[in-house]
């Protein structure tokens, strides 16, 4: 999979090189490029935002070099790619969304900074790719790069290779529509608290049985919104 990522702040996204994404940079599983986007510039202060029209607080993102990024890492692929612009105002990101992604060829992040980006830039998108607008959640991050890292980890870890055991992607969290049950190791007894004897039973069919309730449980109490779907 190729990813392309524009971004006033490139050394964010430094932390892709470590720990299983970058394993999958070394091995090509994962093309991923991060651009600056001043670099799409031509002014001597590399300028990248400007006052709104109509007024108001904040700066909108100029759509020049936005142009010029897109054209840039577009230009040359044959193949649309889905153009994701990190945005409070977009729809919600979920494991769907993650799986969803996961089976493109090719993604490109825009990170917006300031109070946005000039709406044309995202129609003139829509002509390249196909355009989503996607939210972490809701509340407001300063800019889309922390967003567009979570969203990378969570779609990259799910292309075929780049998570080694296939299995530990089936049992968690809202693979299922549930949470996750609880994990126990060795010691059986740590500081006086006792393991869940039934994991240490032998009896694989008490063991489900037991997760089951456990994620049933838990997501009762933390998280019901997840039951009422
Ligand atoms: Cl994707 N971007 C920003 N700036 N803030 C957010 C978000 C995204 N998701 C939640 N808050």
């Amino acid at each position: 999979m190729r990813i392309d990522v524009v971004s006033i702040f490139p050394t964010i996204f430094d932390a892709l090189e470590v720990s299983l994404l970058g394993k999958a940079r070394t091995t090509g599983l994962l093309d991923v490029r991060v651009h600056d986007l001043r670099d799409y510039t031509h002014d001597r202060h590399r300028t990248v935002d400007d006052t709104p029209y109509g007024g108001g607080a904040g700066m909108v993102m100029k759509p020049e070099p936005w142009g010029e990024a897109l054209d840039d890492i577009v230009g040359d692929v044959e193949r649309r790619p889905v153009i994701v612009f990190p945005s409070p105002a977009g729809e919600r990101f979920t494991q769907a969304t993650a799986r969803e992604l996961s089976a493109a060829s090719h993604l490109v992040f825009g990170c917006g900074r300031y109070e946005g980006i000039d709406e044309r830039v995202f129609d003139y998108a829509a002509e390249l790719g196909e355009v989503r607008l996607i939210s972490l959640g809701d509340y407001v991050l300063n800019g889309g790069e922390v967003a567009v890292m979570a969203m990378i980890e969570a779609i990259g870890r799910l292309v075929p290779g780049v998570v080694g055991n296939p299995e530990s992607l089936v049992e968690e969290s809202h693979e299922d529509g549930l949470l996750e049950y609880p994990s126990y190791t060795k010691p059986s007894v740590w500081r006086g608290r006792e393991a869940p004897p039934v994991l240490l039973s032998g009896n694989h069919g008490a063991v489900a049985a037991w997760r089951r309730e456990q994620q049933l449980e838990r997501t009762r109490e933390r998280r019901p919104d997840l039951l009422a779907d």
